[in-house]
């Protein structure tokens, strides 16, 4: 199904004269205060976030999983459902894909249909996590990792062939998450393990098209419980400067330990040029996979903090990030918790858009920790909603998008569509 204009217009209507007052409210409030609002709301609009093509279907735990129906059953679908979510709140303006769950079986078609809603191909992710029924070797003691020359191979071919896919779809980076651990004290020879994962990744490097990028992913723990061999920034930092300019750390705000400081390994990544993408999510114990800002939002709006100022700082060599929402949906419908979680997103970077950086900067010299908190907390709690929304009807999009999405009545007709039992591919 698509959404059509006429009816986001109409639906806008409802809520229209609201949304001015509360507008005007704001921005005249802004104006006073000396923002370019209407350059502020082109910037809102320019930010888009890439939905990935496993956070379309119910995910589930290790207990269970129970699905709610009307779930995309081929990539095609999956297309369709981000195009739903980019018709509503015109944020979520690219797909990243997996492989190989998402293999195309005709690129051009895929593209095209893509580009009808809109829609390009970000980052193309590999999975050396899962063992494929036509495999040769198991990753059960790792991939590119592995003791044996053999498997790491296969992990390496698989990464070459990800790209490839990639290259057809027009993506430009590929991500590399890797499970590759152990469970056990003892199990595996620390420096080897990093040393092999280093010599495959620079196979995977040296295969990627000059205008690529490679983003490193980290991760505390899981799936093995005892060593992650990519476990924190720093493996992942001192991988990627030695695979060379094109490779970057890739920050996943699930994959820290509870309390790490990561507005702090943000500014630092991007003080050496090397933040190449973000996952979105939000958590109370690990990657607990919940909606963008669920939980902590000022921990949010103090990581777009970092990254505003190391994106508007033009002596910055840090590359403009790739934005994507990385989680999984247990109990809410996966399109409702989408397109929180852009909101979430897009608030918490207009707040950091807000911040008196020049008078941060003061306080911060003069060593004024309470005027520093005033200025922080002063744009944290504005109410910035009525400025998404505004650059949502600017961009022919939803004033308020869940209340669309419900009015609809979506989640009915892709189970129409689809059938209640409709199962999509990924986590
Ligand atoms: C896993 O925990 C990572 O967050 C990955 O980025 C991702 O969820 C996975 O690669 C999905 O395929
Ligand atoms: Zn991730
Ligand atoms: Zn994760």
């Amino acid at each position: 199904m698509r959404i059509d204009a006429e009816f986001i217009q109409s639906h806008n209507g409802k809520t229209l004269s609201d949304h001015r007052e509360s507008f005007a409210y704001l921005s005249g409030k802004l104006d006073r205060k000396g923002v370019d609002v209407s350059g502020f709301i082109q910037k809102i609009s320019k930010f888009q976030i890439a939905i990935p093509s496993w956070a379309l279907g119910t995910g589930g735990t290790r207990f269970g999983r129970f699905p709610g129906g009307g779930e995309p059953r081929s990539l095609e679908e999956k297309v369709d459902d981000v195009g739903l979510l980019h018709a509503l709140n015109r944020a979520s303006g690219a797909i990243s894909l997996h492989i190989p769950w998402d293999i195309p079986s005709d690129v051009d078609a895929i593209k095209a249909h893509a580009a009808s809603h809109g829609l390009v191909f970000d980052a193309v992710n590999s999975n050396t996590f899962q063992d494929q029924p036509a495999q040769a070797h198991s990753y059960k003691f790792g991939s590119l990792c592995h003791t044996s020359h053999a498997v790491r191979q296969q992990a390496i071919d698989h990464n070459l062939e990800v790209i490839r896919h990639g290259e057809a779809l027009g993506s430009k980076s590929l991500t590399v998450w890797l499970a590759d651990g152990s469970s056990f004290p003892g199990q595996m020879n620390f420096r080897k393990a990093l040393q092999r994962t280093l010599d495959s990744l620079k196979e995977i490097y040296a295969g990627m098209p000059e205008d690529w990028k490679l983003f490193v992913e980290y991760k505390p723990y899981e799936p093995y419980f005892y060593s992650t061999v990519i476990q924190d920034w720093g493996t992942s930092h001192l991988l990627a400067s030695e695979l060379g300019d094109r490779a970057f750390t890739l920050v996943d705000l699930g994959h820290h330990l509870p309390n790490t400081n990561i507005e702090q390994i943000v500014a630092t990544l991007m003080m050496r040029g090397k933040l190449g993408g973000f996952h979105f999510n939000d958590s109370k114990f690990g990657d607990d996979d919940l909606t963008v800002g669920a939980l902590k939002p000022y921990q949010l709006f103090l990581i777009f903090n970092e990254l505003v100022e190391g994106m508007e700082d033009p002596r910055s060599t840090n590359p403009s990030p790739a934005w994507m929402i990385d989680a999984s949906h247990n109990l809410k419908d996966p399109l409702e918790d989408l397109l929180q979680s852009v909101e979430a997103i897009q608030l918490a970077y207009a707040q950091a858009l807000l911040i008196d950086r020049p008078r941060l900067e003061e306080a911060r010299e003069s060593n004024d920790p309470a005027k520093a908190q005033e200025l922080l907390q002063d744009a944290h709690r504005t109410d910035v909603r009525p400025l998404i929304a505004e650059a949502r009807l600017r961009a022919g999009a939803a004033i308020q998008p869940i209340e669309a999405f419900r009015a609809l009545e979506v989640r009915k007709r892709l189970i129409e569509e689809r059938g209640a039992k409709s199962i999509s591919t990924g986590l």
